[in-house]
């Protein structure tokens, strides 16, 4: 059952046409159900009320190819209030963005004279590594609580959505950038044209826009289903990216794959067309595999079955053998994972995260209670379901001490696989 939220506005809309390119040529591929909201954790005061949940259906446009969801949630309703997901808390990602910032300080000749943008600039985790080299930055960011956190660490930032109309508003004020960020937002944003045609405009023309993105081929590939969920309005292949920045005078000229979250994309976007062979090789490569009809995306819907059958199963198994199973990471993903494979508190007796903003609730639609780390070695568990699983190299050697004491780790994805 779906529940209202209490807003004047509809806070979920269903959308008839592609986001990218208009058509109403959109084909539905994968229906996960109503879900709950992702990043909605759960306070105790809360844990008797209804939660609100929307339908979760992933849909293949026919003429751009862009892979999507149908339905979009209000953002105010997403990001704005309340918003439990701060970077800082992974010291991979931090290392990862200090690395991409420093890269481009020396490419681009970077210098006091230049200006940064970070579009969902969160707590600064970015931001900052240009902040201590005098380069001028500005980020701007939705969610109030990473906002603030970013503005007490020096990151100046404008705590708002990023539009067309701010957009032409800082070019107005001459605040063009030499770099624009914008790292897992574009597939977030409900109005993917008029986010794209406002990076062009705060871009100078001789800057880059540095993107990154989830890739939506690894997500096929390797079962990523849990990476779904309502802030993810678009998983973006090359094919689709290319085609919507050309819509708006934007050159996707460079690209790199990262490993972060999965497997992403980073991608380089000027108003100049230079295209080089990073991008033309991935286009080739995603026409070779078919990734621009929707045969490529078919089947999807049965993996996802028979790997929740699976998971269920092991899961089920290890509690008739008598053993006890917590989980790892209160992420987002995580929500899909036990939402969808349905593991309430008869599987799992608690799930702990080292963000302090997470600790003290609970996971949406299943009432898991978020504790901190140390109580996998105070409760030791049998088992930890790693639903962070795109941190596991970082986490399982964090997590030696447990390990030492016998604690096992089961990965989800492709495919459930103790560890
Ligand atoms: P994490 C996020 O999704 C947020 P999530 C967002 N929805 C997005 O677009 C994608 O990334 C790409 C914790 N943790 O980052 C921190 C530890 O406790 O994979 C997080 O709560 N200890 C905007 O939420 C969670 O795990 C650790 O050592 O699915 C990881 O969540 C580490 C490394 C993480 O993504």
């Amino acid at each position: 059952m779906t529940v209202a939220l209490a807003f004047s506005r509809p806070a979920s809309e269903t959308i008839t046409e592609c986001r990218s390119c208009g058509s109403d040529r959109l084909d539905v591929f994968l229906d996960l159900g109503d879900m709950p909201l992702a990043d909605r954790l759960v306070r105790t005061a809360e844990l008797s009320a209804p939660e609100p949940r929307f339908p979760l259906s992933v849909a293949f446009c026919e003429d751009c190819t862009l892979v999507q969801i149908t339905e979009t949630v209000d953002p105010e309703i997403l990001f704005a209030q309340d918003y439990p997901y701060y970077s800082s808390f992974s010291p991979a990602l931090l290392a990862h963005s200090r690395a991409n910032a420093l890269d481009l300080v020396e490419r681009r000749r970077l210098g006091p004279a230049s200006l940064v943008v970070e579009l969902a600039s969160n707590d600064g985790y970015l931001l900052k590594n240009y902040v201590e080299r005098d380069i001028g930055v500005l980020g701007i960011d939705p969610a109030t609580g990473p906002a603030e956190t970013a503005r007490r660490a020096g990151v100046p930032t404008l705590n708002l959505f990023f539009t067309r109309e701010i957009a032409r508003r800082l070019a107005a004020e001459g605040r063009r950038a030499d770099v624009v960020h914008a790292n897992n937002v574009l597939a977030h944003v409900a109005d993917t044209n008029g986010f794209v045609a406002g990076l062009r405009m705060i871009l100078k023309d001789d800057g880059v826009a540095v993107i990154e993105a989830p890739y939506v081929l690894p997500l096929v590939e390797h079962v990523e289903f849990d990476t779904i969920y309502h802030e993810h309005l678009c998983y973006f292949s090359v094919t689709a990216l290319d085609r919507l920045f050309r819509r708006h005078g934007l050159y996707l000229n460079e690209l790199k794959h990262l490993a972060i979250h999965g497997g992403s994309l980073r991608l380089y976007v000027e108003p100049v067309e230079r295209v080089g062979t990073s991008v033309s090789g991935q286009l080739a490569r995603e026409r070779a595999l078919g990734m621009d009809g929707i045969a490529f995306y078919r089947d999807l819907s049965s993996r996802v079955g028979t790997l929740k059958r699976d998971l269920a199963a092991l899961l089920y198994r290890l509690k008739a053998e008598g053993k006890s199973i917590a989980a790892y990471g209160a992420a987002a993903k995580g929500a899909t994972l036990v939402n969808h494979v349905g593991i309430g508190r008869d599987l799992v007796d608690f799930v702990v995260d080292r963000n302090i903003h997470k600790q003290g609730r609970h996971m949406p639609g299943q009432a898991i209670p978020i504790l901190a780390p140390e109580a996998l070695v105070e409760r030791r568990p049998d088992y930890v379901l790693l639903l962070a699983w795109n941190f596991a190299d970082e986490i399982m050697a964090q997590q030696q001490a447990y390990r030492d004491l016998g604690g096992r780790f089961i990965i989800p994805v492709p495919e459930p696989r103790i560890v």
